[in-house]
C-alpha cells in the first residue's frame, strides 16, 4: 500500500480560481488578501493579469456554489477557492444562506472532480468574522494552503487509475511511484531521498 500527500512547493504550473462574495466585503476582502499573500509566498503569481489566478466576484455567498461549479466545469483550474462571510443577523436568512452555501460548495467539488475549498466564514457577529479575517488570524491564508495541498494531491490521481504510478506532474524531479511506508503507514524517513535518487540514476 502507499501514502499520498500534497505539497506546497511545486506550484509553478498550478492554476486557481478564487470566487469572492461582495456581501460583507469588509471581511471577504481581508480573506482575499490573506489568500493572495499565502499563494504568493508559495510561488504562485496572484496577479490577475498573470496566468495562475483568476478572480470572480459574486453578489453574496448564496451565489458562490453556482459560480464554483461553473468555473470548475471548465477544468481550467487545479482548485477553486470560495470566499464568503455569512454573519448571523436577527432574521433566519443567515441559516438559509449558510446551509445552501456549504452544501453547494461540496456539491460543486463532487460534481466536477475539482477541489473546491470552503472558505466561507459563518459567525454570530461581525467582530468574530473580522477576528478570523486578520485581526487575530487570517483564515484566508489557511484556505490558500488547503487549495495548494489539494491541488497537488489531486494531480497524483489523474491518469491511469489502475497503476500506482500515476503522478501527473511534468516536473521530472517528482516521484511517480508510491512512497515507501512503515507498518504504521507513515512515510519512512528516507522515502523522499530514495525516490529522488532513484529518479536521477
Ligand atoms: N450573503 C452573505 O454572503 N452573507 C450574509 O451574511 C448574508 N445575509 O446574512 O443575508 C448574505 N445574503 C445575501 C445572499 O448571499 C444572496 O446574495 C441574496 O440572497 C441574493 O440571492
Amino acid at each position: 500500500m502507499a501514502v499520498f500527500e500534497g505539497n506546497f512547493t511545486l506550484t509553478a504550473s498550478l492554476r486557481f480560481a478564487i470566487i469572492i462574495s461582495r456581501f460583507n466585503d469588509l471581511v471577504t476582502g481581508k480573506l482575499l488578501a490573506g489568500c493572495q499573500d499565502c499563494l504568493k509566498r508559495h510561488g504562485v503569481d496572484p496577479n490577475p493579469q498573470g496566468t495562475q489566478v483568476d478572480y470572480i466576484w459574486v453578489p453574496g455567498s448564496f451565489e458562490v456554489p453556482l459560480m464554483a461549479r461553473q468555473v470548475a466545469l471548465t477544468q481550467r483550474y487545479d482548485a477553486v477557492i470560495c470566499l464568503g462571510a455569512v454573519i448571523k443577523g436577527h432574521t433566519p436568512h443567515f441559516d438559509y444562506v449558510a446551509a445552501e452555501v456549504s452544501k453547494g460548495v461540496a456539491a460543486a467539488a463532487f460534481q466536477t472532480g475539482v477541489p473546491v475549498i470552503f472558505g466561507v466564514l459563518t459567525t454570530d457577529t461581525m467582530q468574530q468574522a473580522l477576528e478570523r479575517a486578520g485581526i487575530k488570524s487570517n483564515l484566508g491564508w489557511s484556505y490558500a494552503m488547503n487549495a495548494l495541498e489539494m491541488a497537488s494531491l489531486m494531480k497524483q490521481f489523474k491518469g491511469d487509475p489502475h497503476t500506482a504510478s500515476y503522478n501527473a506532474y511534468d516536473d521530472s524531479t517528482i516521484s511517480t511511484q508510491a512512497l515507501p511506508v512503515d507498518s504504521a503507514g507513515q512515510l519512512t524517513s528516507s522515502s523522499r531521498v530514495e525516490k529522488k535518487e532513484a529518479k536521477e540514476s
